[in-house]
């Protein structure tokens, strides 16, 4: 015998014919027709006398075979060749499909991304571990006194849409303060140990949609997804991560006029329903498991409930939104000396030391007499509003102090630019 080719050998042969056309592979067939030969005046090792794998693909190939089933009660010889092959196949279309899935991920609209996010996030926060607690080490500092951080998150008017901000711009403003309040710790943590935060929620958090007339013109989110959704989200994982940096995390929440519901129709509502109010609320039951986390979140029937006064050892400060100062243009100079001065003397029956509000976006340090005011500036930026009635601009911003409880006295105060460098 010499060399063949595999169509003279199938017509002669039957059982080579067979061979060729069984669910054999390539490899196990070429075998079984050398098979045959062996013997019959074939040289073992004869390469030009034997078939080999690519022969009969080729073969098979130009007859067109397909793999075909096995007989009935014919039990099927494993096809070893031709399961890598299909499973190679499989794992190149599984390869394409996951491709084509994350393209299909990437070209759908913010809302589904921040819909899912948001999802994935409250059913997470049912299993959600604890954030571990920090290393104590890192601000261990034997003989110094322990000061308390307070950042202050106000008027993120979350939803809406400037020039250069919208809901997008806030988050990313708002995980940049969290990396600032962190790296201006360190540096404090060189001298003392500070292990307590306070976050001081002043409210305009959400930016409602029926505040004034056309502002449905002027938002990238619903009051739903900004309460629901974006809000929780972002001030949620801006507490996640300060638990992972601070021992104990105190948060208060007041309320903001952008918070108010139902616009015409806002007389109406209860005194208590308020934007703001609910993303803290919903914000705290996403963190229900946090043990080292609390909130102070003035609520009640039927009123507004609009301060809180924090306590942090022998300081105290009165927090409010800020709209309660009556003002024609810019910072109510007069209105702000008024009211606090009447609050201090009794119409507020707690004690304070010192007033933090927002609501006028500018970061402002003012002292009434033994009172500090302060104001706390915004994230948003070009508020094309204020630039024509108020001939005011602002660079976006969040606040940032330091405690120290014995003394009583705020020891550094910082204003976080967010935007700039
Ligand atoms: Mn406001």
């Amino acid at each position: 015998m010499t060399v063949f080719n595999l169509e003279d050998l199938a017509a002669a042969d039957a059982e080579v014919y067979r061979i060729l056309h069984s669910a054999l592979g390539h490899v196990k067939a070429s075998h079984k027709i050398n098979e045959l030969f062996e013997g019959v005046g074939v040289v073992a090792g004869d390469e030009r006398a034997t078939t080999s794998e690519s022969s009969v693909r080729r073969y098979r190939e130009r007859t067109n075979w397909q793999p075909s089933n096995p007989e009935p009660g014919e039990a099927p010889e494993r096809d070893y060749d031709g399961l890598e092959e299909r499973y190679d196949d499989l794992q190149r279309q599984h390869n394409r499909t996951l491709v084509s899935l994350s393209k299909a991920h990437a070209k759908r609209s913010e809302l589904v991304s921040a819909v899912f996010d948001a999802a994935s996030q409250a059913a997470a926060a049912l299993k959600l571990k604890p954030v571990p607690m920090p290393d104590s080490k890192l601000h261990e500092k034997r003989g110094r006194k322990p000061e308390v951080a307070v950042a202050v998150l106000s008027d993120w008017q979350l939803g809406k849409v400037t020039p250069t901000y919208n809901s997008e711009v806030c988050e990313k403003r708002i995980e940049r303060f969290a990396n600032d309040v962190l790296k201006i710790t360190d540096v404090q943590r060189a001298d003392h140990p500070v292990t307590e935060l306070h976050v001081w929620c002043l409210g305009d958090i959400g930016e409602g949609e029926l505040i004034f007339p056309g502002q449905h013109w002027l938002i990238d989110a619903s009051l739903y997804q900004q309460v629901c959704i974006t809000g929780p989200r972002i001030l949620g994982n801006f507490l996640r991560k300060m638990l992972a940096n601070f021992d104990k995390v105190v948060v208060y929440g007041v309320i903001g006029n952008h918070g108010r519901l139902g616009g015409r129709a806002s007389k109406e509502m209860n005194s208590e329903s308020n934007g703001d109010r609910m993303i803290y609320r919903i914000t705290q039951q996403l963190l229900a498991g946090e043990d080292r986390l609390t909130w102070v979140i003035p609520d009640g029937m039927d009123e507004r409930n609009w301060y809180a006064v924090d306590t942090i050892g022998n300081y105290s400060s009165l927090l409010l939104h800020g709209d309660q100062f009556r003002g024609q243009s810019g910072m109510p100079w007069y209105g702000l000396q008024k009211k606090v001065g009447g609050w201090r003397l009794g119409a507020i029956p707690e004690h304070f030391d010192d007033v933090y509000f927002g609501h006028y976006h500018q970061p402002t340090r003012v002292t009434l007499n033994s009172v500090t005011a302060r104001c706390s500036g915004s994230t948003e930026s070009t508020n094309t509003y204020a630039m024509e009635q108020l001939a005011a601009v602002g660079e976006p911003s969040q606040p940032l102090m330091f405690v120290n409880p014995e003394k009583g006295i705020v020891t550094a105060e910082y204003c976080c630019w967010l935007d700039k460098g």
